[in-house]
């Protein structure tokens, strides 16, 4: 899928003198069902996250806490992301390559996914994922 697929969500906001509270509901704030939760926590300085795409999963990310660079990449084009906005999630589509870097001292990424953790929908490599991104873009059908 195109990287210009992938794009920040602004989420809706419940905002009192208590504090914020942001709602995500499934096929109604993202479009998926959300099958799994997990998050980033505790990440030290200068490290990189990443360095896969997924064939079929779809996510959205969200800086809970702190702030992350995303670098996107669907094998023809790149766009880099700051999420640093807890009520802004990234959605990123199937078959795009990201690095995640840059994190904030404190920074948690919470991850929505619309599948189960299947590491058979891991492209860990980036040649195959180029090679396989460049047979779908021949392939209409897929
Ligand atoms: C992504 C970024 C933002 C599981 O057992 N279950 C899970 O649901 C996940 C996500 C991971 N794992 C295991 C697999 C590895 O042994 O946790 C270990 C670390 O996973 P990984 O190296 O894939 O972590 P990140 O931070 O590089 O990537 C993860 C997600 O895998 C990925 O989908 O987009 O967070």
């Amino acid at each position: 899928m195109p990287v210009e697929d992938c794009r920040i969500l602004d989420l809706p906001i419940f905002a009192d003198a208590r504090g914020d509270l942001v709602v995500v509901e499934g096929h109604e704030h993202v479009p998926f069902d959300i099958k799994r939760v997990y998050y980033l926590c505790d990440v030290p300085a200068g490290s990189v996250r990443g360095g896969h795409a997924h064939k079929q999963l779809v996510q959205l990310l969200i800086a809970v806490s702190g702030g992350f660079d995303i670098t996107l990449d669907d094998g023809r084009n790149r766009k880099r992301v700051r999420l640093d906005n807890p009520q802004q999630g990234l959605l990123i589509c199937p078959m795009i390559w990201r690095e995640i870097d840059n994190f904030s001292q404190g920074s948690v990424c919470l991850v929505l996914a619309s599948l189960h953790y299947d590491e058979a929908d891991y492209y860990r490599d980036y040649d195959e994922f180029i090679a396989s991104a460049k047979d779908r873009a021949h392939d209409p059908l897929s």
